[in-house]
């Protein structure tokens, strides 16, 4: 049998997602000699559109993997081959998993798997292939007439017993390239926690309990998939296990780094949860080629943690690994989230002065989505404070709550607050070159004609992403500086891919230097159009020579302007900093 996948993943962060779930579904199917093919929509495209790719795929069934943020265009997608086409339809993921009869009452789709698909699908694929019948397989949900009729979840799969996930589902250049070279794996699945705003708790209530859901690979499966994946694609630069919390089981990690070490040089990237590692792991894994650790640190509140997350850990001991971690020389994200039941502004400075305590070198900050299902969510409708017909937000920076402790707005503005206070110690401690004016932007002076027309931003153009300034035009950002001998000044140049397809044309990038008697000299002027200019759809990098002026203090300019008034511009200067004298420093 055919079976079409289909992954929406639109309006997302821009970038090319490997997605286990549908490449062990895939090599499940494959192995047992179906035919699949996957539908990635990283954007969203005409229903017309869709019904034809899956009219030319000759697909016998579609499968939509969902979570909760993706259902809305998942249910558009869904509905119009439902009207177009003979297919049988069937969901799963996330969002299917966790809000089973939401999703079948809505009469879309023929059949739902809760839970691991794996086994689940290929024998729904069996039954419809050979005219079996269907209604005894476990996790399966359909409809007979009105009524939803389901069968109990299996238990959760032996890992080993899997085949290794089919990486070929996906465009695997594209993978790399978008991800700058690095790999996505899984050592495991499930967690042994139950935080109360994440899918776990209900994963983990749906298995059976926590022993049962969270299930570590073998160390010598893993190493063997990750050498396949290395003989596949020599370019590998680094991996990130996207397991939930790698540290899980102590005794597993040290065996996992024993044969690491013997096999691999690749760097790699883990999930930690606090409390879970001891400083002599980390260091091993440090050895091992740990070099990134991202780490939920969600709010500097105890109280909020303990009470409203579910999340029992001590501000000393985030403190301590981040500590640890500066010490080992690993680079660290924190990641937090602000708007849960009973936040306040006096919370959320909290969170701010713990994050500040421990200076990560990246900040990843959300605001709460309190996603169907979960116990905060439940929580959330018990006290009212989802408005009615609040529709789901695609964005993780959008309050949806009506909390009592603060307004939207506010929560809204200190949410921008504390992402710009994240870029900006992200350049302090990323410092790179002599003089990073990034890191430096807290003493610029700014002349906009709006406020608010420069500020500081992560940019993300094709992948890629640039700590830069926004300028939107017609606005000037300049810095006092010392000038040493035979300073440069290194720069990208870009345009919000946002109005890439506007109306409009370009703008001009000028820099300008302001000694204390001279006039004021215009060193470098540059016009970017990619609305009409394909190749310059990129980040743009150049060097201004500023040797001439010696080891003088001057003020250094950065000018947008507009062309023919323009409103469609918004421009963006990536990490401008000075190289001074014979250092060097990294373009970008
Ligand atoms: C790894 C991960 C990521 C990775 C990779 C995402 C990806 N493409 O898979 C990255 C970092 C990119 C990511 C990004 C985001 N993520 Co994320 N992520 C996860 C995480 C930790 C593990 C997912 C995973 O691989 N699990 C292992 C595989 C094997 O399981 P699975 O994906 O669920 O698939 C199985 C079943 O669901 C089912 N299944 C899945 N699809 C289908 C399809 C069919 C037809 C069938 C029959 C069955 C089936 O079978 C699969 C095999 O057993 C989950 C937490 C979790 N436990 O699910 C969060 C999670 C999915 N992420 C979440 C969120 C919110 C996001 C972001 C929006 C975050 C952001 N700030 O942008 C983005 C959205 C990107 C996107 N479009 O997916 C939420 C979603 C909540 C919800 N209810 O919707 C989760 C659940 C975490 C949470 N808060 O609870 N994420
Ligand atoms: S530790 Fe992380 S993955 Fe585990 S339940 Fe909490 S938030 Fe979810």
């Amino acid at each position: 049998m055919k079976i079409l996948l289909v992954y929406p993943d639109i309006h997302t962060i821009q970038f090319y997602h490997f997605q286990h779930g549908l490449a062990w579904i895939s090599a499940v199917l494959k192995q047992a000699g179906h035919q699949v093919e996957l539908l990635y929509l990283d954007r969203e495209i005409s229903v017309e559109m869709f019904v034809e790719k899956v009219r030319a795929s000759a697909a016998d069934l579609v499968g939509f993997s969902s979570i909760t943020l993706q259902y809305q265009f998942t249910r558009r997608y869904a509905q119009s081959l439902k009207q177009a086409l003979k297919i049988p339809l069937v969901i799963g993921g996330i969002h299917a998993t966790v809000a089973p009869e939401e999703v079948m009452q809505e009469g879309i789709f023929d059949f739902l798997i809760r839970g691991e698909g794996e086994y689940p699908l290929l024998e729904l694929v069996q039954a419809l292939e050979t005219g079996r019948d269907w209604r005894q397989i476990q996790n399966l949900w359909w409809r007979e007439g009105d009524e939803i009729k389901f069968n109990p979840n299996r238990a959760p799969i032996d890992l080993d017993q899997l085949p290794f996930p089919d990486r070929e589902l996906f465009d695997e250049n594209r993978l790399l390239k978008e991800n700058f070279g690095q790999l996505t794996m899984m050592a495991s699945r499930g967690c042994i926690f139950a935080c109360s705003y994440c899918c776990n708790s209900v994963l983990t209530e749906l298995a059976g309990g926590a022993k049962k859901w969270h299930r570590q690979r073998k160390v010598e499966k893993v190493i063997e998939e990750l050498k396949i994946a290395h003989q596949r694609c020599p370019d590998i630069k680094s991996i990130i296990f996207m397991d939930e919390v790698f540290t899980a089981e102590r005794k597993w990690v040290r065996e996992f780094c024993l044969e690491y070490q013997k096999h691999f040089h690749t760097p790699f990237q883990i999930y930690v949860r606090v409390g879970t590692v001891d400083y002599d792991t980390l260091k091993l894994l440090r050895e091992t080629g740990l070099y990134s650790i991202l780490v939920g640190v969600e709010s500097g509140d105890e109280q909020i943690r303990r009470d409203v997350l579910n999340r029992r850990m001590s501000n000393e001991k985030i403190i301590e690994l981040f500590k640890w971690a500066d010490e080992l020389g690993i680079e660290t994200w924190s990641l937090n989230m602000i708007g849960v039941p009973g936040e306040t502004e006096r919370t959320i400075q909290k969170t701010i002065k713990l994050n500040q305590k421990i200076f990560p070198s990246h900040l990843q900050l959300s605001v709460f989505q309190p996603f169907p299902g979960i116990p905060l969510y439940e929580r959330c409708m018990r006290e009212g404070l989802i408005p009615e017909g609040e529709a789901t937000a695609i964005y993780l920076n959008q309050p949806r709550l009506n909390l009592p402790g603060i307004s939207r707005e506010r929560l809204r503005q200190l949410y921008d607050e504390f992402v710009a206070l994240g870029w900006l110690w992200e350049a302090k401690k990323g410092k790179k070159g002599y003089l990073d004016l990034s890191a430096e932007f807290d003493r610029a002076k700014i002349h906009q004609a709006q406020p608010g027309f420069v500020m500081l931003w992560l940019v993300r153009i094709l992948g890629e992403d640039r700590l830069s300034i926004l300028i939107h035009p017609d606005s000037m950002v300049s810095w006092r500086v010392k000038l040493k001998k035979n300073s440069r000044l290194r720069f990208g140049a870009g345009f919000s891919p946002d109005v890439w397809d506007k109306p409009g044309a370009g703008c001009w990038y000028l820099v300008k230097v302001k000694t204390r008697f001279g006039p004021e000299q215009t060193l470098f002027s540059k016009y970017l159009d990619p609305k009409h200019n394909e190749d310059e759809r990129r980040w743009n990098d150049f060097e201004v020579d500023l040797s001439r002026f010696g080891e003088k203090k001057v003020e250094l300019k950065l000018e947008t302007k507009v062309d023919n008034g323009n409103e469609y511009c918004v421009a963006f200067w990536s990490r401008p900093h000075l190289i001074q004298g014979e250092k060097d420093g990294t373009p970008g």
